[in-house]
């Protein structure tokens, strides 16, 4: 009989061994511009994959209702610890899986079903968790909406407010998935205490770039702060909450048991080390580098003519119109899909076309300013994406593209152990 434990991933399971190494090729070749992606260290990969999925440690450090949590204790305090000193803020908990369930957690500490929140428009760059109808928090709680508005393509304050003093919310919720502009926290959180709301920021997106000081925080101005952790903070795929020390224990409770059972201890570990990675120097570089790659790509699109939903962008996003030119985002995707750059279709604010169809495409540089580009590429990035959206019907200029994708990719390594598997090998 074969020993189970000592089989490896490719003996155990050639199936899934087989899609790793082709989805490790797929990193490793295309061109990553999806905003909300990014490529983890080996550290932190190391400390995702390792033996802490073993382990069930429900409760918190020194609380616990296993046994045998002493050393999760100790990863799952490094992580709160360090996210405190990167965030500020009085508590942090580390323990929500994902950002839905971070939002999850931070509305069931302040709501009850029933109450009333106020968020941005999914389909003005909002999120599925600020009260869309088909997510938990649009069926849970009654939800109305903020925009952006037609001149600018910017937050409304002024219909945010209106809106807060006619509708009442409990809370108001600010952050989005697909917004390239700044945030007024102070504007918000006037806006919430005058309505005697919570003002709850969502900063999934931009959380690596407030880390980094080159956008400013919500913390100090937000009752709950809520992040993803593997966006532009580059952690694993998680999420995080951070909160004033009055609502820390209602955040506490509303995470577990409110709404998950046992953490996943491994990714805890893994946000402790990315933590750790975060709090280095150079990651403030990264930080100022995404955003300065994210200028320089908007301007290459703007020269090739494409409209910038806002007209450009202050951090690591863009949306592009690309329906001015006659392209559905949907077209563009699949078009830039076969040159090897992965973006994704995207709604625009106040679009005509429906959202598989869309009027956009969004684009992000928090991944390939990860393998090292600069200016430089993404303005070679931007004439390839031009002229790969002008030759989107041709599938030999789409082709001749990837293979110039894959040259330049191939020059900012990835994963040092990456290696071509004979069967995918040209
Ligand atoms: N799916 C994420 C994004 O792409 O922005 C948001 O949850």
């Amino acid at each position: 009989m074969t020993d189970r434990m000592s089989l490896t991933l490719a003996q155990a399971d050639p199936d899934v061994a087989a899609a790793l190494e082709h989805e490790t090729l797929r990193q490793h070749e295309g061109l990553e511009m999806i905003a909300s992606e990014n490529f983890v260290s080996e550290a932190v990969l190391e400390a995702a994959g390792s033996i802490f999925t073993n382990k069930y440690a429900e409760g918190y450090p020194g609380r616990r209702y296993y046994g045998g949590c002493e050393y999760a204790d100790i990863v799952e305090n490094l992580a709160r610890d360090r996210a405190k000193q990167i965030f500020g803020g009085d508590h942090v908990n580390v323990q929500p899986h994902s950002g839905s369930q971070a939002n999850a957690s931070a509305f069931a500490a302040v709501l009850q079903p029933g109450d009333t929140i106020l968020g941005l428009d999914l389909s003005h760059g909002g999120h599925l968790t600020h009260g869309h109808r088909l997510s938990f928090s649009g069926k849970l709680y009654r939800t109305t909406f903020y925009h952006v508005r037609r001149d600018t393509e910017t937050i409304d304050y002024d219909e945010m407010e209106a809106t807060a003093i006619q509708e009442k919310p409990k809370v108001l919720i600010g952050g989005a998935s697909a917004y390239p502009r700044l945030w007024d926290f102070a504007r918000m959180r006037q806006i919430a205490e005058k309505v005697g709301a919570y003002f709850i920021f969502d900063m999934a997106h931009i959380a690596g770039l407030v880390a980094g000081d080159v956008h400013p925080s919500p913390v100090p101005h937000a009752h709950i702060t809520t992040t993803t952790t593997h966006k532009t903070l580059r952690g694993p795929r998680a999420g995080l909450i951070i909160c004033n020390q009055e609502l820390a224990q209602a955040v506490d409770k509303a995470v577990f048991p409110g709404q998950q059972g046992g953490p996943l201890m491994h990714i805890v570990a893994a946000k402790a080390v990315a933590f750790a990675e975060v709090l280095r120097p150079e990651f403030k570089s990264y930080a100022a580098q995404v955003v300065s790659n994210a200028k320089a790509l908007a301007e290459g699109l703007q020269m090739a003519g494409f409209r910038l939903v806002s007209g450009g962008t202050d951090n690591h996003l863009m949306l592009v119109d690309v329906f001015e030119k006659g392209i559905l985002g949907s077209e563009a995707e699949v078009a830039l899909g076969k040159a090897g750059i992965t973006v994704n279709k995207n709604s625009i604010p106040w679009d005509t076309n429906p959202p598989l169809k869309p009027s956009g495409i969004r684009i992000g540089t928090p991944a390939l300013t990860t393998r090292g580009m600069k200016e430089a590429e993404m303005s070679t990035i931007a004439a390839w994406i031009a002229k790969a959206l002008e030759q989107r019907n041709n599938d030999a200029a789409l082709d001749h593209i990837r293979g110039e994708v894959a040259e330049l990719a191939n020059h900012f390594p990835l994963y040092a152990w990456k290696r071509v598997p004979e069967a995918v090998a040209k």
